[in-house]
């Protein structure tokens, strides 16, 4: 059976009208801030969710009871960061993801002995529970010995058609549980996604490169700071709405310099226009210097993509065979990504 498709992609949208704010935004535009300065904006701009340090502490202790039994593990972000535009929110912007790509990458990478830290949109696809969207909970059982319009109404089953389908994931899912491999942590808005994702880099720094971030996470480029956010919904009677918004602060350099300088990164760069996607792939890897870039095309991410390294650059590509086979995109990325994980283990130190 194959996951749900995913629903149709909506793209955030920013408008920036008159020179006063258009000169504000192109000046946050076109100077980089220094890592330092990220730091500092990431504690001053963005709200840290309550319970950061209790995440950090199950992180830190996840991590080093699996690299303690040689085990490595990746750090997955997956669905859509959203911008608040009110303190008390009505309204705020989304960035495009279902979650698929993280969920199922997060399957295959428990399948080849990774242990996973899943830090996801609340509500995005979830592994192995993914598989079942598309089936709707009460088509999916059955009565058996009554139709449970008396007390004594018989029992209620899973649908044997759907059963073996069902009872294979559950059967994997309960694996993963026992071995306690995969660890679920949710996020809703950037501020948290940025706080939480700095947080498992510091706590992964500590087993050093048998650490993996696979930063599939659709991340916004765009956010209003809580001093400039309004606290009440924004009133349409004050006619057509005007924002603002700052550049949202590149974390991918502190992760890389600073929080976990001996782990294997790979972002991911989602483009429209196919005609600009490698140059932008190859930009981020020469600004970042961090190990991969997967790059995709929003319409054609489900069959093809390209790993790009500073020296190499992979297409990985679903044939019809695969197509009858169901085999996943992500099942061929995962298994490119290990194998230069393995190497970047190896490699010599100096
Ligand atoms: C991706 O490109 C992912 O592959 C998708 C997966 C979000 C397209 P789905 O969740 O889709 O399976 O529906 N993620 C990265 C997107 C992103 O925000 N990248 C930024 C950029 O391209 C930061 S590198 O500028």
């Amino acid at each position: 059976m194959r996951p749900q498709s995913s629903a149709a992609p909506h793209f955030q949208e920013v408008v920036v009208r008159g020179t006063a704010l258009l000169g504000k935004t192109l000046l946050s535009t076109m100077a980089e801030p220094r890592v330092s300065s990220i730091d500092g904006k990431l504690a001053e701009e963005f709200a840290a969710p309550s319970h950061v340090d209790e995440v950090k502490e199950k992180m830190s202790a996840f991590a080093r009871r699996h690299a303690e039994a040689g085990r490595r593990v990746v750090l997955i972000t997956s669905g859509g960061t959203k911008v608040p535009l009110e303190s008390r929110t009505v309204r705020f912007l989304d960035n495009f993801s279902s979650g698929r790509r993280g969920a199922s990458s997060a399957e295959y990478f428990i399948d080849s002995g990774y242990a996973v830290i899943f830090l996801h949109r609340h509500r995005s696809l979830y592994p192995y529970t993914r598989m079942f969207l598309p089936i709707n909970l009460l088509e999916a059982l059955q009565f058996r010995g009554g139709d449970g319009a008396s007390a004594n109404g018989g029992e209620v089953v899973v649908n044997q058609q759907l059963l073996p389908h069902i009872a294979k994931v559950l059967k994997r899912y309960n694996e993963v549980k026992e071995g306690g491999l995969l660890l679920p942590i949710e996020f809703n808005t950037l501020s948290e996604y940025l706080h939480l994702l700095k947080a498992a880099a510091q706590e992964l720094s500590s087993i050093g490169s048998l650490a993996m971030f696979y930063l599939a996470a659709a991340v916004s480029d765009f956010y209003i700071p809580a001093s400039e956010m309004p606290e009440h919904k924004i009133q349409s009677s004050n006619g057509p709405l005007q924002l603002s918004m700052k550049m949202v602060p590149k974390i991918l350099s502190p992760l890389v310099k600073d929080w976990a300088p001996k782990a294997f990164v790979i972002s991911f760069k989602l483009e429209t226009d196919a005609s600009i996607l490698l140059d932008k792939a190859r930009r981020a890897l020469d600004a970042y210097r961090h190990q991969a870039v997967v790059a995709n095309i929003l319409d054609s991410r489900r069959g093809h993509v390209v790993v790009v390294t500073p020296d190499t650059q992979t297409e990985l590509t679903l044939d019809e065979d695969d197509a009858k086979n169901e085999v996943e995109i992500e099942e061929k990325i995962v298994s490119n990504l290990i194998s230069a994980h393995t190497k970047f283990i190896n490699q010599p130190i100096g």
